[in-house]
This record gives structure tokens, C-alpha cells and sequence, in this order.
């Protein structure tokens, strides 16, 4: 094997990678002060007063949450206006000084743990409302105070969530945000979460469609990691000064062996920087009573967990509570909806009594009977880092190997969805790969449409 391939596969993924992968699909909460004021972004000079939720019920949320199949959320702690959702004692801004003066990451935190989720907190960088923002360490001071609270006080978190918006605070200067120091808080106080899109654990997909590429690599460039998140950031890292063109998570290619190749030959190092896509379930992120009629459909959000979850990225779907502080009818129904669709197709493996062999390349799942398939799952051992390039699945019909379907990469789970197509016998083969493919496991469903 070529140094460059035993690079390319000695590159692999932490334990807190691994535990954050296998959440597959996770959900986002955007609720704050925007959700009272109809807005997306707000100015930051809110009144907390307007924060007045009427039947706030964070059960309710999980409950909805759970009928999805969700394994775990992301609240927004604190979004660009600087309104804080919990007890925090280094500014008033915040739920505490609202008419209802409820912590809701506490509250939450209680929900979660009740429900068997785990959860996240979004804490945006870019405060509008924070009279130090702008001035260098006294605002990082502030931001890692805030930090230590939510790293400390909630009990274990499994993601920090960095989002990449920087824009002027409350006196129109732009901070310079020193996530080394951010990152360190939550190092020491919660090893185990990952740090997400403004971070070096977790890569945004590079949109806010539900889009996922057709090859979702997680051995990426190194400087990936460091030049933008959602939003872009002000400062870009001092190693994309080598390359004339800057890298940007939205590039279609990020980590095919040519790209890589040019990457390593121009001195860039690599990384396991795994997609997350993040996706709202309505057009806002924010609730707002007239995008009720807007909620994406289940044969919609089906196609985006399929080619998410099941395209080597976790999905990160969000929805916003209401100004009841409740997931509204129509969001709940569709979760519920999709919960039933991913239960009707994925729990009933039929290649559960198959008899596989598995010779390299090759392999052959012998069922005792012909089943109809809609969908193969193939899931690589990612441990080993990411191998497979290419593969062609087959079935026999009448004799004949029929190829059903083509794929290039398969990463931690690959779903291959079809026509119905009945077949005793089915055989998946790899045509391509950075070293011997590590297939961990194989499935085989049917969706009756
Ligand atoms: C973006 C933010 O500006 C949006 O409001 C939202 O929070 C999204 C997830 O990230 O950068």
C-alpha cells in the first residue's frame, strides 16, 4: 500500500466522534427571545419582559421529540441578541428577569434525563447585547464565564455548539473570538462533548438545506477545521495562507484521494472531521405562527434523514418551540409521522437469518427465501477510519446478477434506497478502497408504498 493511502486511513476518530456519530439523529431547539418577537435575528435591545411563555413544557418537547426517533438536542442557551434561556449571573439579559423566570436549559436538562436524551447547548459567540463585546478579553471573560456555567451546572453535555455569525456588538465594534479558550473550558469540564461547527470535532455540512454530498468524506483537510462555520467568520487561519484558493466546508469535494493528494503535496496536514447537517423542519429557525402551513413534509424529511443519516453525517433537525412554549401541533404531528416511517422501514432486518460471506471485496448475503427489498444498509468499521470509494450492489433475478444500486462512499452507515425488487440472493461489491473495506454490518429492509 502507498504512504499516502496508509495516511489517508491512519487518519480516524476520537471516542467522543465515535459516541457523537452513533446519535445519528439529533435535534435543534431554536427558542429565545426571537420567538417572542417574530424575528430570526434580533437587535439585542429586547426587552426580557417581552420573553412570556404561556405554558412552557419541556416534557412535551422531548415527548415530540422522542416519537421521531430523535437521540438527543441542542438548545439554544443564548442566541445573537444575547438573551440568555438559563440562570446566569453575569448579565440580566436573560429569562430571569422575564416574566417567566424559568431556567429552560435546567429545565430541559431534567426533560432530557427523564426521556433518555442526551443534550447539547448552542451559545452564540456573537452577543448583541453584551456591552464588553468588542473589546477583546474583557468579552471573552464574560463568554467563558457563561461557558463555565453551562459546562458545570447541567449535568453532561454531549455537544457544544459554535456557530460561525460575528457581527457588531451593542457599540458597533466586531469581537475577535479566542475559541482556544473556549474550547478549554469545555475540555475540562465536559471531555466527552464534542465541539461543533465552530469547533474541531464536528463539520457543517456547508448548508442549511438538508443537502448532503453524494460522497460525505470525514478525512478532510486539517484547515477545514479552522476557517468558517454557518456563518463566515471575520478571521481565517493562519495555515490557508498556503493554498491561493481558501477551503470552504461548502466545496463539493472535500476529501476524494485527488483533493487529499494536492492537500498533503502542498503541505496541509488531515483530519477526521465528521458532517452534521443542520436543517430546520420549517422555512426559520425561530417559530413564527405564519409558516404553520410550512412544515416540511414526512416524504421530505424521509429523503433527508435517508441521505443524512444514512449518508455518513448525523442529522440535526430543528424545532422551534412556540410562544406557548410547546412544539406545535403541526411540527409534533410530523415528527410522529416520520418516527412511524423510519420504524415501518428499519425495524424488521430481513438479512438477520441470511448466511454471509464476506471475502474482501465481496459479499454475498444467501437469505432462505426470496425477500422483497427497498433499502441495504451498509455500515463500515469507521474505527479504521473511512475505506470504501465505490461499491455496486446486486441481486440475482432469474439467474442473473442485476445491479440495483451504485454508491461511492459508505462511511458510518450507508442506506441504499430502491424500487422493490425480490431476490433470494443479494451481493454487494466494492470497487474501490483506500485498503481492505471493513464492513461492520449489512441490512436488508422493505417499505411497503
Ligand atoms: C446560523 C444562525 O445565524 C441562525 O440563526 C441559526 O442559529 C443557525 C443554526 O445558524 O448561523
Amino acid at each position: 500500500m502507498s504512504s499516502f493511502l496508509e495516511k489517508l486511513i491512519s487518519v480516524r476518530p476520537s471516542e467522543r466522534q465515535i459516541a457523537w456519530q452513533e446519535l445519528e439523529f439529533t435535534a435543534f431547539l431554536h427558542y429565545g427571545m426571537n420567538t417572542f418577537t417574530n424575528a430570526e435575528w434580533g437587535s439585542g435591545t429586547e426587552d426580557p419582559v417581552a420573553y412570556n411563555p404561556s405554558d412552557l413544557n419541556t416534557d412535551q418537547w422531548c415527548e415530540a421529540l422522542k416519537a421521531a426517533g430523535v437521540t438527543a438536542c441542542i438548545i439554544t442557551a443564548k442566541h445573537h441578541d444575547g438573551f440568555c434561556l438559563f440562570n446566569t449571573a453575569h448579565t440580566q439579559h436573560s429569562v430571569m428577569h422575564s416574566p417567566v423566570p424559568v431556567d429552560v436549559v435546567a429545565e430541559l436538562a431534567v426533560s432530557c434525563e427523564k426521556y433518555g436524551l442526551k443534550m447539547g447547548v448552542y451559545l452564540s459567540p456573537w452577543d448583541r447585547n453584551a456591552p464588553t463585546y468588542g473589546s477583546g478579553i474583557p468579552y471573552d471573560d464574560f463568554f467563558c464565564a457563561q461557558l463555565e456555567e453551562l459546562t458545570t451546572l447541567y449535568g453532561p453535555l454531549y455537544t457544544v455548539w459554535f456557530d460561525g455569525a460575528c457581527g457588531e456588538g451593542p457599540n458597533g465594534k466586531k469581537q475577535v473570538y479566542d475559541f482556544e479558550r473556549y474550547y478549554g473550558v469545555i475540555r475540562k469540564n465536559q471531555p466527552d462533548a464534542v465541539i461543533s461547527v465552530c469547533g474541531p470535532d464536528v463539520r457543517w455540512i456547508g448548508n442549511e438545506a438538508g443537502y448532503t454530498r453524494p460522497s460525505e468524506w470525514s478525512v478532510v483537510p486539517a484547515r477545514l477545521r479552522n476557517t468558517e462555520g454557518t456563518a463566515a467568520l471575520s478571521q481565517q487561519s493562519d495555515d490557508n495562507a498556503f493554498r491561493e484558493k481558501p477551503i470552504s466546508s461548502q466545496d463539493e469535494d472535500l476529501g476524494s484521494q485527488a483533493f487529499l493528494l494536492k492537500e498533503i503535496e502542498a503541505g496541509g496536514n488531515l483530519c477526521w472531521y465528521p458532517a452534521e447537517v443542520d436543517v430546520s423542519i420549517r422555512p426559520g429557525w425561530f417559530y413564527h405562527p405564519a409558516e404553520d402551513a410550512q412544515v416540511r413534509s414526512v416524504e421530505n424529511l424521509l429523503d433527508i434523514y435517508e441521505k443524512s443519516v444514512g449518508g455518513n453525517a448525523v442529522l440535526l433537525l430543528n424545532i422551534p418551540p412556540d410562544t406557548r412554549g410547546r412544539i406545535s401541533p403541526a411540527d409534533a404531528q410530523r415528527l410522529k409521522e416520520l418516527g412511524e416511517r423510519i420504524n415501518t422501514i428499519f425495524a424488521d432486518d430481513l438479512f438477520t437469518n441470511a448466511k454471509v460471506t464476506n471475502n474482501n471485496a465481496e459479499i454475498l448475503v444467501c437469505l432462505p427465501k426470496p425477500e422483497t427489498l427497498t433499502h441495504v444498509v451498509i455500515c463500515e468499521d469507521i474505527r479504521q477510519s473511512q475505506r470504501i470509494e465505490a461499491f455496486t450492489l446486486y441481486a440475482e433475478v432469474d439467474g442473473s446478477w442485476t445491479q440495483i444500486y451504485e454508491g461511492t462512499t459508505v462511511g458510518f452507515k450507508k442506506i441504499c434506497r430502491f424500487s422493490p425488487i425480490k431476490a433470494q440472493n443479494w451481493r454487494i461489491n466494492i470497487n474501490q478502497s483506500r485498503c481492505t473495506p471493513i464492513v461492520n454490518f449489512v441490512g436488508g429492509y422493505y417499505e411497503n408504498v
